[in-house]
């Protein structure tokens, strides 16, 4: 390569590497994201204190992604700048050399072994169901929407209160913010899978085992979150979708009563017809309708 040639391409480096950088600054400034976005790596904001556990094992598996990738880039690049072909004769060999063969064994292993070590160290302690609950909720995902049921409100026939959806009338979850939220999973039917994506986690529902998972909503936050079904589950899988609202303790005290209240009024009409079974708690189609 001639010196002249060398040289424009470090001037050329030199004029595009600010223009680049300037490039990737007004993008991150136009989209106008939120501070913690970028870091987040494409999940939502976490809201559980569970998700925030998620969050880091999740960013660490990408901090040790890019190291490898960013290993193995550079050393694609440096190869190809720094050892393209310049004569015929045949550059040294260095298959069966030892040192890097052993290098290439050992240290995938001992990157799988740290991700290993640390997926299942978080796993352990997502799934710990010990801590005494404030909240207890059954789920039941069915074909093709879901049921929530409130095991420690009594509604007026001594069943648990509870909510329940119908495809394309999508059901509300609500959880208190600040407690702890024991969700009991089951299904009548064929494996679903409980996923509110703000809790970065997902469960399945499985027919005839009762899977089980806890979570605390962050003190402070309120809102409504999206829920969805992550398990292809038949024709209107895509309608099991519900909404979830985290409110504080008080507010959700007040509205375990209007449910209570509504679960009055829809056994009323029914205790007048003398023998007829009680209905289901269902929700009015005000409730149901929510989004
Ligand atoms: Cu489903």
């Amino acid at each position: 390569m001639s010196p002249t040639r060398h040289r424009n391409r470090r001037s050329a480096l030199r004029r595009w590497v600010p223009r680049g950088a300037a490039l990737a600054a007004l993008g991150i400034a136009a989209t106008g994201c939120a501070s913690n976005e970028y870091t987040r790596l494409g999940v939502p904001e976490p809201i559980t204190e569970q998700a925030d556990r998620v969050l880091a094992l999740w960013q660490g598996s990408w901090v040790a992604a890019f190291a490898v990738g960013i290993l193995v880039w550079g050393l694609i690049v440096w190869t190809v700048i720094f050892h393209r072909k310049r004569s015929e004769k045949l550059p040294p060999q260095v298959r069966y050399n030892m040192p890097i063969e052993a290098l290439y064994t050992v240290l995938p292993i001992v990157i799988i072994s740290v991700l290993f070590y640390f997926t299942a160290r978080d796993q352990s302690i997502l799934m710990e169901t010990e801590e005494k609950a404030d909240v207890n909720i059954e789920v039941v995902g069915f074909q093709w929407s879901w049921q929530f049921r409130y095991l420690d409100e009594k509604g007026p026939a001594g069943e648990p209160l509870a909510v329940e959806g119908i495809p394309g009338e999508d059901p509300t979850l609500v959880i208190p913010s600040g407690q702890v939220v024991n969700f009991k999973l089951n299904s009548p039917d064929v494996i679903h899978s409980f996923w509110i994506p703000a809790f970065l986690f997902k469960m399945d529902v499985i027919p005839g085992q009762e899977n089980e998972f806890q979570v605390k909503v962050k003190e402070g936050v309120e809102g409504e979150f999206a829920g969805r079904c992550a398990e292809l589950c038949g024709a209107d899988h895509s309608r099991m979708l519900f909404n979830v609202e985290v409110v504080d303790p008080a507010d959700y005290d007040d509205r375990i009563n209007e449910l209570r209240k509504e679960a009055v009024e829809a056994e009323e009409p029914v205790t007048e017809q003398e023998g007829e079974p009680a209905p289901s708690a269902e929700p009015s189609p005000e409730e149901a309708g929510q989004s």
